[in-house]
């Protein structure tokens, strides 16, 4: 049953992997989109593309998560109200261990993983408090269940992820407003290119020897999350491909 179509919904980090195959999976569904990223040229891509395929409207915003300003000029801007908020936009930069790693690259997971994802909930949720309706959705991690060496600061804020979406949830308790959390494992898309600077070998590595998730796997759940009676919420996904079983328990065929 599609209890989706006619809804609106902002979905960040919509220009590759997980957000572009969620936004494509919603429009499929009739959800008219807004959608976000840094990457301007590609928002412009995918909406035509969208619009093109599918009977919705789609609308972008281009701006950087981390600014707290952006994010307000962008929720200032919005004509429609918001059904569903899409928190997907994230990334980790680099694997090194705490006596090594840059504060650069902290600072980057911290400002982007949480608190983009606290600005956007702040201020998209007043309206869906008011509204007595709507659905926040964060995209975490396995990594938020559970650290690993090289990962301090991207499982630190996939672990913050997890008690923003815990929190908020009982902030809005006794409001119809529901609120969930994705914890997807091991995903092909750009992400390892993006930990990496671009090194495409260090990427595949990642995934090498084992079938990964891919991020339609994981926009099916959202989707599947999002279209709930309006009774029910999901708190909460963790989804491993067959091959991993933990952060570092990784089945390889070599
Ligand atoms: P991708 O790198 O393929 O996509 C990341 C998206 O986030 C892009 O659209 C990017 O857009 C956007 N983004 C990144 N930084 C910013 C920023 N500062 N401001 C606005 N948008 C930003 O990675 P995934 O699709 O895999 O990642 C999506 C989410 O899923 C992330 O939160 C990630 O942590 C999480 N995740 C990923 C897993 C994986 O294995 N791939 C596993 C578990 C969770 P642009 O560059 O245009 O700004
Ligand atoms: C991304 C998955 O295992 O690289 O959240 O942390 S992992």
């Amino acid at each position: 049953m599609n209890r989706l179509k006619g809804k609106t919904a902002i979905v960040t980090g919509a220009t590759a992997g997980i957000g572009l195959k969620t936004a494509e999976l919603l429009a499929a569904e009739g959800v008219h989109l807004i959608l976000t990223g840094r990457r301007e040229e590609r928002l412009q891509e995918v909406k035509k593309e969208f619009e093109d395929r599918f009977d919705v409207s789609v609308q972008t915003a281009s701006f950087d998560v981390q600014d707290a300003e952006a994010c307000k000029t962008f929720v200032d801007s919005l004509s429609s109200s918001i059904d569903i908020l899409v928190n997907n936009a994230g990334l980790a930069k680099g694997t090194d261990p705490v006596y090594e790693a840059s504060f650069d690259d902290w600072n980057t997971m911290i400002d982007t993983n949480m608190k983009g994802l606290l600005y956007l909930s702040r201020l998209i949720s007043p309206q869906m408090r008011e509204r007595n309706t709507g659905h926040i959705i964060n995209v975490g991690s396995t990594a938020g269940h559970e650290s690993y060496a090289g990962g301090v600061v991207y499982s630190a804020t996939k672990h913050a992820v997890k008690a923003i979406t815990e929190a908020t949830k009982k902030d809005l308790h006794g409001t119809e407003v529901r609120v969930s959390m994705i914890s997807p494992g091991l995903v092909e898309t750009e992400f390892s290119e993006v930990r990496f600077e671009g090194d495409k070998e260090k990427a595949a590595n990642v995934y090498k020897g084992m079938k990964p998730l891919v991020a339609q796997d994981i926009a099916e759940i959202i989707v599947f999350v999002a279209n709930r009676p309006a009774h029910v919420n999901i708190m909460d996904t963790i989804i491993y491909p067959v091959a991993q079983s933990s952060a570092t328990m990784v089945h390889r065929n070599e």
